[in-house]
């Protein structure tokens, strides 16, 4: 790490940490609850950011979207948007895995806290070489200043270590500014934030999320989810190959729970196991709200805490 990057994020955390001192004590999952409860205005919200949504890589470009974890995921289904919309070619990468000497004309990275380390090594070594294009949750971030241009989300920003709104509100604002309409998908999230849950999704003994196209990066946060707030057991693939092997874990008490169509006959496949399909009818980001409220259900009834879960910070901030 560069001693100009380690210095940005020292003094970050210094202010973190005061921020921290001053915060007074909360009930168990209160940040996350209300976090994730805030996802339709968050979303509508960045549904009109006009300003940020032309800060983003234009029309012909061609791009890589990087980020960890989270925002790897929500990389991946930004990727699949924007180049079968035909907005240019788009690759995504986990931070600590991309290959970003393709001539690129821009690499946007995605990060809620814009502290993580993967992240900031890469913008680093990309500085006058390929434009950067940070979308950050922390305004005060180092992220903010190293990246070429900065859009910043504070509003989606999220006091849980577990993330929700940010990651979601961040694909809204790429989707919006992709050219679609997202009323849609708004009032599905107000569904999923509302409705009761059933038993068969929240009592459940292992989980297999699975999506197409776009939804595959939802699949994989779904599951990342569930083991960061619940410590659930749960797997992720692209649903085609779901009959590729995975299917062998499905049975009688377990859940398999697909985001968007299914394809042609999977419904009875997993029937005859025994396993309850989840047919998700929201849109794909609607339907990641609802398992993001199985994920906090089950962290409830086991007494978990996802706003500090075990072995998990805010971000990982690796030593230089
Ligand atoms: C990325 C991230 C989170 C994950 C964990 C560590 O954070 O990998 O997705 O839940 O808490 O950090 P960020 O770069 O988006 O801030």
């Amino acid at each position: 790490m560069s001693l100009r990057i380690a210095a940005a994020i020292a003094a970050h955390l210094s202010g973190a940490l005061l921020t921290e001192q001053s915060t007074t004590a909360h009930a168990p999952a209160e940040h996350m609850a209300a976090e994730l409860a805030s996802q339709p205005q968050t979303w509508a919200r960045a549904a009109e950011l006009r300003a940020e949504q032309a800060q983003l890589p234009a029309r012909g470009a061609r791009i890589a979207v990087v980020g960890c974890g989270t925002s790897w995921f929500i990389a991946q289904s930004y990727a699949w948007l924007r180049e079968s919309g035909g907005h240019g070619e788009t690759d995504a990468f986990a931070a600590s895995e991309a290959f970003v000497d393709r001539g690129y004309d821009a690499v946007v990275a995605l990060s809620r806290s814009g502290t993580t380390t993967e992240v900031l090594q890469l913008v680093g070594e990309l500085r006058d070489r390929v434009r950067t294009i940070g979308i950050i949750g922390d305004e005060s971030s180092p992220l903010v200043d190293l990246a070429d241009t900065a859009v910043t989300l504070p509003f989606a920003d999220e006091r849980s270590v577990v993330q929700t709104r940010f990651a979601t509100t961040a694909l809204a604002l790429f989707r919006a500014s992709l050219g679609e309409d997202l009323t849609g998908a708004i009032a599905d999230a107000e569904r999923a934030v509302a409705e009761e849950l059933p038993a068969v999704l929240t009592d459940a003994e292992q989980y297999t999320f699975l999506g197409r196209d776009w939804a595959v990066g939802l699949a994989h946060e779904a599951a990342l989810k569930m083991r960061e707030a619940s410590q659930s057991w749960t797997e992720s693939y692209p649903s085609m190959e779901y009959r590729h092997g995975p299917i062998a874990i499905a049975a009688p008490g377990r859940v398999t729970w697909q985001f968007g169509e299914a394809p042609e006959g999977l419904d009875t496949d997993v029937a005859a196991t025994g396993a309850h399909f989840e047919a998700g009818r929201l849109d794909p980001m609607a339907e990641l709200v609802r398992a993001q409220r199985v994920a906090l259900a089950r962290a409830r009834a086991k007494g978990l805490d996802p706003d500090s879960p075990r072995n998990l910070t805010r971000s990982v901030i690796l030593d230089a």
